[in-house]
């Protein structure tokens, strides 16, 4: 086990000892997957795949005028199926978010550097976490879905940060953080 999967640990085992049951129930069902994929659950992934038609994600075009994205939650993982993705500073994107999974996810861009403040303050909002769809009031949130539940597709349209860096996304659902994060890169 290495350093970054060490830390993570120990954030859950805090996140597991939150006195909100959601909060709770988020992290166990984070614990519950963080192991090995078990192979008996591989036919069932497809399965909801193909209902959904489910297509890969990354740059899925890209003109002068506009880059789409397509970013898909991947089902029983907790992640995303894209780790990064490069635009262009100020160019017009549009990012849809697909969410096949039976547990509801959002997908959060932040400031350079602001995932983890992100994170932490969404699992703060506590027992209000679902009414406010686990966004919590951050200056550093940049653009942002809704709390898709299994079959949602949410599209986010929006020009890309005029400064080049790199802009975390993340899922804000409790505990998902961690591990459910990608990186938008703008040059
Ligand atoms: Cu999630």
């Amino acid at each position: 086990m290495n350093d970054w999967f060490a830390r993570r640990g120990a954030e859950l085992e805090l996140v597991l000892k939150s006195a909100d049951p959601h909060v709770v129930k988020g992290a166990e069902m984070v614990k519950h997957w963080w192991g090995p994929a078990d192979p008996a659950k591989g036919q069932q992934e497809i399965e909801v795949e193909e209902e959904m038609k489910i297509i890969k994600g990354g740059i899925q075009s890209d003109t002068p005028e506009l880059t789409t994205v397509r970013v898909n939650a991947i089902v029983e993982k907790i992640q995303f199926d894209v780790e990064s993705f490069e635009v262009k500073a100020g160019k017009k994107v549009k990012l849809t978010f697909v969410n096949p999974d039976f547990m509801p996810h959002n997908l959060v861009i932040t400031k350079p550097g602001a995932a983890d403040a992100v994170a932490a303050a969404a699992i703060a909002l506590g027992a209000d976490g679902f009414k406010k769809q686990f966004l919590p009031e951050s200056d550093d949130i940049l653009y942002a879905t809704k709390l898709l539940e299994k079959g949602q597709i949410e599209d986010l349209d929006f020009a890309a940060p005029s400064e080049a860096g790199d802009y975390p996304f993340i899922c804000t659902f409790p505990g998902h953080a961690t591990i459910m994060r990608g990186v938008m890169t703008v040059r």
